[in-house]
């Protein structure tokens, strides 16, 4: 199993996938979202408006085109309202919605972002957990799902997924 985590802007990954942290309507916002739409170019917001939005905690796909990655697969994260509204249960069906939708696409590579912890406010060391674990039970109930790359925005949240990547 191929699990890393690096630091970096998920824009610039030559991956098949990369995961969007993307809200309920799919046109777009600030963070991720936003710089993945920028990169991507304005031919990506007008494939996102056929699809009519997308539930928390599940995935959809478009293509990449200016992004060297060939799809991106937008899922939408929970906002963090303390813990018990199944915030955790939510962020690991991103997680695992999009490992199945990359898997039926024929991807071999993924990245990911760290869903939900910027503007919709998880802690970033829980969402680390949830996303580790999710992903790795994936992979090993699929063997032949993709490689994943978790993409950390900066060095303090990608110590966060190597401490997570380091238990077994
Ligand atoms: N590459 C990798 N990670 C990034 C990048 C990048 N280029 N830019 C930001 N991050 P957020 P959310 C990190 O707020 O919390 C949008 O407006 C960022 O540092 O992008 O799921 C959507 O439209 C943080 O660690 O997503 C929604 O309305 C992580 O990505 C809402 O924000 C996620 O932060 C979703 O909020």
């Amino acid at each position: 199993m191929e699990l890393r985590a690096v630091t970096g802007d998920i824009t610039k990954l030559q991956v098949d996938a990369i995961v969007n942290a993307a809200n309920t309507s799919l046109l777009g916002g600030g963070g991720v979202d936003g710089a993945i739409h920028r990169a991507a170019g304005p031919e990506l917001l007008a494939e996102c408006r056929t699809l009519h939005g997308c539930p928390t905690g599940q995935a959809k796909a478009t293509g990449g085109y200016c992004l060297p990655a060939r799809y991106v697969i937008h899922t939408v994260g929970p906002v963090w309202h303390g813990g018990g509204h199944g915030e955790a249960e939510l962020l690991a069906d991103c997680y695992r919605n999009s490992m199945a939708l990359a898997l039926e696409l024929g991807c071999r590579t993924a990245a990911f972002p760290a869903i939900s912890t910027g503007v919709y406010r998880y802690p970033p060391d829980q969402a680390a957990r949830i996303a580790v674990d999710t992903v790795r039970r994936f992979l090993e109930e699929h063997p032949e799902g993709p490689q994943v790359t978790f993409v950390c925005f900066d060095a303090r949240t990608e110590d966060l997924y190597q401490a997570q990547l380091a238990e077994l």
